[in-house]
């Protein structure tokens, strides 16, 4: 068994984890980054595709965002178009000054590893049978496997930052633990293909299932479609695929959504879901091992940056105050920004997409749910200022 020291030991090697270890390096606290998966792995993970205008100042804060900047798309909004009603502009620009961008996670991520590797980072990868130890006295410890050698971290604090299925959140006793929790009967089959996106941003309503248009980049373009989740991925075949996705849309618009052979295809389950608290000890959560969110709203990845924001924020006073009151009120300040989220993410949810227990009554309030935010600028300046996502707290 190896043993070394490190200030805070980080589990997991996503947005979430990569962001606060290149952040808490910029403040001069030192970390350790333990990814149970290959670096190649991590990076070849597709996922989230729009930036709330706080994530981006965040990566412009921490020059992360050269690439970004040239490359990603600023956008003002995002569409909805309705069957057999007017479409409607999120007008995020026009409500909240803001706007957002067009920006996919695969190249944030790829960003952070590359900027942790520049700077020395400590990131190791294929780390197995990762355990947490004695997260509730001042002397915690994390230990892992790797090419069958135990090693031993030991450290001011432990983040877990390892996804939904990481093993962080279970070290918080059950007792101490409330989960929240929504799952839906449906997916997001998405797929990518090498073909030039449609300019705006497009989440579509159907009678027969939602579905949306995203992009990566001038010759990458993101689709989805609502399908039940118990469909696996070869029961959708490009074209069924094709088909389903323009039969969703309007016909001006299906017109000019350019098909093609995918070069990617999952199906991601929707799920709403938040653990409280976010601190047990010297164990803190953020992103994705606290809280999920369904991605309509796109609000997952932004998430895991608030998080961090605050989390590296109280870690910052404790290491350059010596106080730990930032640290105590993390949870609290942490989870009102991420049931903001839940609420949108949900109600969004509702409104876009087709339940199969649904019933006439059902319809009729998602259609006026619609039509409130057709012709109130109240409901319209609500919705983009929840949209771009909310500020931070001081
Ligand atoms: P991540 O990205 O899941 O990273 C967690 C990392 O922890 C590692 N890990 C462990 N490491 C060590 N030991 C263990 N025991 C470990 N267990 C797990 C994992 O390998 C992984 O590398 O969480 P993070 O950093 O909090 O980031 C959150 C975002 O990734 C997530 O919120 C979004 O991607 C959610 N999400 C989407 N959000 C959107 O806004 N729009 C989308 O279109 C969208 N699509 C998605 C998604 C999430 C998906 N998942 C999680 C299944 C599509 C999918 C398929
Ligand atoms: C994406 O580009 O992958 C994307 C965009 C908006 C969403 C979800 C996913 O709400």
């Amino acid at each position: 068994m190896t043993s070394e020291r490190t200030q805070v030991a980080i589990i997991g090697g996503g947005p979430a984890g990569m962001f606060l270890s290149h952040v808490l390096h910029r403040h001069g606290i030192d970390s350790i980054v333990l990814e149970r998966r290959t670096k190649a792995h991590v990076l070849g993970r597709i996922r989230a595709g729009v930036l709330e205008a706080g994530t981006v100042d965040l990566l412009r804060d921490y020059d992360l965002a050269e690439r970004m900047d040239r490359e990603g798309k600023p956008k003002d909004g995002t569409r909805i178009v309705w069957q057999g009603r007017p479409d409607f502009f999120i007008d995020v620009r026009r409500w909240t000054g803001r706007q957002m961008m067009a920006w996919g996670q695969t190249y944030i991520t790829e960003d952070l590893y590359a900027a942790r590797e520049r700077d020395g980072g400590a990131i190791v990868d294929e780390a197995g049978d990762v355990a947490l130890h004695d997260v509730e006295s001042g002397n915690p410890s994390v230990s892992y496997t790797r090419d069958g050698v135990s090693h031993r971290i030991a450290c001011d604090f432990v983040a877990g930052c390892d996804g939904f299925h990481g093993v962080s959140r279970q070290a918080i006793p059950d007792h101490m633990r409330r989960e929240f929790e929504r799952v839906y009967p449906f997916g997001w089959l998405g797929i990518m293909v090498e073909k030039p996106p449609l300019k705006d941003l497009i989440y579509a309503y159907h009678s027969d299932g939602m579905a949306m248009a995203s992009q990566r980049n001038p010759m990458l373009s993101r689709y989805y479609v609502q399908a039940p989740v118990t469909d696996r991925i070869e029961d959708w075949p490009d074209e069924r695929f094709w088909d389903t996705l323009l039969s969703r849309f309007p016909t001006e618009i299906a017109g000019r959504i350019e098909s093609g052979p995918s070069i990617e295809k999952s199906m991601a389950p929707l799920r709403s879901f938040v653990s409280e608290p976010l601190r047990y000890g010297r164990l803190l959560l953020a992103g994705d091992a606290a809280h999920i969110v369904p991605p309509t709203g796109a609000k997952g990845l932004n998430l895991a940056f608030s998080d961090v924001h605050y989390l590296s924020r109280a870690l910052r006073t404790y290491y350059e105050k010596g106080a730990s009151h930032d640290i105590e009120r993390y949870s609290d300040q942490a989870l009102r920004r991420i049931w903001a989220a839940e609420n949108l993410s949900w109600r969004l949810t509702k409104m876009l997409h087709v339940f199969p227990d649904e019933d006439p009554f059902d319809q009729r309030i998602r259609e006026s749910d619609y039509d409130l935010l057709l012709t109130s600028e109240s409901a319209q300046q609500a919705l983009a200022h929840e949209y771009v996502g909310l500020p931070f707290e001081d």
